[in-house]
C-alpha cells in the first residue's frame, strides 16, 4: 500500500510501501501531484540498478548530462556519481568533491538558459554520522518578500552563471568555464502550479538587469537574507535506498558537507529538464 506523509508543515513528502521499479501509471501520478505539492519527495527502501533509476527519472522529464564532466559516469553520462575520487593522488581531501553542493543555498542549473527541472539523487552509501541534506521552499521566500520588493522586482530577470561572483569553478573543464550568464526572472511562475516563487541563488547571480551597482549590492543581500524561511525547511537524513527528487524551480537546497571524510557518502545523480525543453 502507498504511503504518502508530508514531513514539515511547508516542504517536504516521504513515500513508502512503493516499488519505483514496477509501480502504475496511476501511483506515479500520484506521487508527481505529492512531488509538486510539497516542492521534494523522498522514497523509500528502493534497491534500483542504473538503468532502473534511470527510467524512474526519464518520468519527471528528460533526463540531461550534468555540464561537470569528470564527475558523470564514464559510461552513463546521463548519471553523476556523488561523493567518489574524494582523495588527490596525494591523499589529501579534495573539498570540491567532499563539499559539493555545502558551499551554500542554491537552485541546480541557474546558469544555463534551461535550468533543470529537477534533480534526483539516490542513496548508495550513507556515512553513520552528518551528510544531511537541507532543503527549503521558494515559495515561502516569495510569501516572505516585502511588497516594495515585489514590486521592484516583478518582470526583471537575474544574470546567472555557474561560478557566479565568487567564480568557483573547480568541477568544470577549462573549455566550459566563463560561459556568457544566462538570464531568468527573480519572480517567477511555476508551469505546474501556478505559484509564485522567488528564484534565486547567490552563489550563481552575477547581478540583477539594469540595477545600477549600489543597489545591485542591496537588492542580492536583501534577497539572500530573506529566501530561506525557517518554518520552510527540511532536513533530510539520508538511509541507504533512498530517492530523493527536488523540485528546482521552487526550492533551495545544499548539502551539511560534515560527514567524516573517511567514510564514503555515495550518491546517483540525474538532472532533470522539462519536456518542452529540448535534450
Ligand atoms: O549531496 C547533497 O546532499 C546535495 C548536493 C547537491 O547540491 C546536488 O546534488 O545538487
Ligand atoms: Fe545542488
Amino acid at each position: 500500500m502507498v504511503q504518502i506523509r508530508r514531513v514539515g508543515p511547508r516542504i517536504g513528502v516521504e513515500i513508502s510501501g512503493i516499488d519505483l521499479r514496477t509501480m502504475s501509471d496511476d501511483d506515479f501520478n500520484r506521487i508527481y501531484q505529492a512531488w509538486l505539492g510539497h516542492n521534494v519527495m523522498v522514497v523509500k527502501d528502493q534497491d534500483l540498478t542504473m538503468e532502473e533509476f534511470l527510467a524512474y527519472s526519464r518520468r519527471f522529464g528528460i533526463v540531461s548530462p550534468h555540464p561537470s564532466k569528470s564527475t558523470r559516469h564514464p559510461e552513463v553520462p546521463e548519471v553523476t556519481v556523488m561523493g567518489i575520487n574524494k582523495f588527490k593522488p596525494d591523499g589529501s581531501l579534495d573539498q570540491a568533491v567532499y563539499r559539493r553542493g555545502a558551499e551554500g543555498w542554491h537552485t541546480d542549473g541557474a546558469y544555463d538558459d534551461v535550468p533543470f527541472k529537477a534533480t534526483q539523487l539516490y542513496g548508495l552509501a550513507i556515512p553513520d554520522r552528518g551528510g544531511d541534506t537541507h532543503f527549503a521552499s521558494a515559495y515561502a521566500a516569495y510569501d516572505a518578500m516585502p511588497e516594495r520588493l515585489r514590486t521592484r522586482l516583478e518582470g526583471v530577470r537575474g544574470a546567472f552563471t555557474y561560478g557566479g561572483r565568487r567564480r568557483n569553478q573547480a568541477l568544470l573543464n577549462p573549455e566550459d568555464r566563463d560561459r556568457a550568464p544566462a538570464f531568468h526572472l527573480i519572480i517567477r511562475t511555476h508551469a505546474e502550479t501556478g505559484r509564485k516563487s522567488l528564484y534565486f541563488d547567490p552563489g550563481k547571480i552575477m547581478y540583477i538587469e539594469g540595477a545600477e551597482p549600489a543597489e545591485n549590492d542591496d537588492l542580492i543581500e536583501a534577497l539572500t537574507a530573506l529566501m530561506i524561511q525557517p518554518e520552510a525547511e527540511y532536513r533530510h537524513k539520508w538511509s541507504v535506498g533512498d530517492v530523493v527528487i527536488w523540485d528546482n524551480r521552487c526550492s533551495y537546497h545544499k548539502a551539511a558537507g560534515d560527514y567524516p571524510p573517511e567514510q564514503d557518502r555515495i550518491h546517483w545523480r540525474t538532472s532533470i529538464k522539462e519536456w518542452t525543453a529540448g535534450a
